[in-house]
Parts: structure tokens; sequence; C-alpha cells
């Protein structure tokens, strides 16, 4: 006979008592040939709001380099940034694309 009933189950009693700080996630812009120096400059600053200053230079480090940090976010922000940021550059039919990762 199957035995019935958890006349001998204990539930768990554990209870966190600090909050850890959410994990932060990394923004990444790729480079391309395509996608306009001014247009991942404008992206920068608005989505990213860096200075006109940050904004070229790192713009210009992805150039260079094949990718650069736009930003650093707990995850659900992150994925937002990236998703705001490939709209607009699909919308202008720029083919810039950026990826999230842990950082
Ligand atoms: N390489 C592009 C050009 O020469 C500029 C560019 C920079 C594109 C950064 C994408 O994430 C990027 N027009």
């Amino acid at each position: 006979m199957t035995r019935q009933g958890n006349a001998n189950v204990q539930a768990s009693t554990s209870t966190q008592t600090t909050i850890d700080e959410p994990s932060m996630y990394n923004v990444y812009l790729l480079n391309d040939d395509y996608t306009p120096m001014d247009f991942v400059t404008e992206i920068l600053k608005t989505i990213f709001r860096k200075s006109p200053e940050d904004a070229e230079a790192v713009m210009l480090k992805i150039h260079e380099d094949g990718k650069g940090v736009a930003g650093t976010y707990p995850h659900e922000i992150a994925e937002q940034k990236a998703i705001e940021t490939t709209a607009q550059a699909r919308s202008q039919g720029h083919p810039l694309n950026c990826t999230v990762e842990k950082a």
C-alpha cells in the first residue's frame, strides 16, 4: 500500500535576514562598418546618459577595439537599454548591435 499524508514532512524554516545587492550587467555596443559615428555618440548620450566628451571617447574605443561598455546596470535595466538601442538603430536603418553580459 502506498503511504499517504505528510506526517513526517518538515517544512524548511530558513529565513534570509540580509538583502544581497543585485548582480550588475554590462551593456556592450559592438562595432560595425555601417552605423554612423554620430548616431552611436547620440545613443551613448541619450540612452546611456554619457557626457558629450565621454560619449565620443567610448564610441571611438568601440570603433577601434570592436566592442566597449556603454553602461552597467541591474539585469532588467541593462536588457531594456539594449532593446531600446537596437530599436532606435533599426528604426533609422542601422545594423548596430549590443550584448548584455554579467559584469
Ligand atoms: N565603425 C563605424 C563607422 O566607421 C562607427 C561605429 C562605432 C559603429 C561604434 C558601431 O558600436 C559602433 N561608421
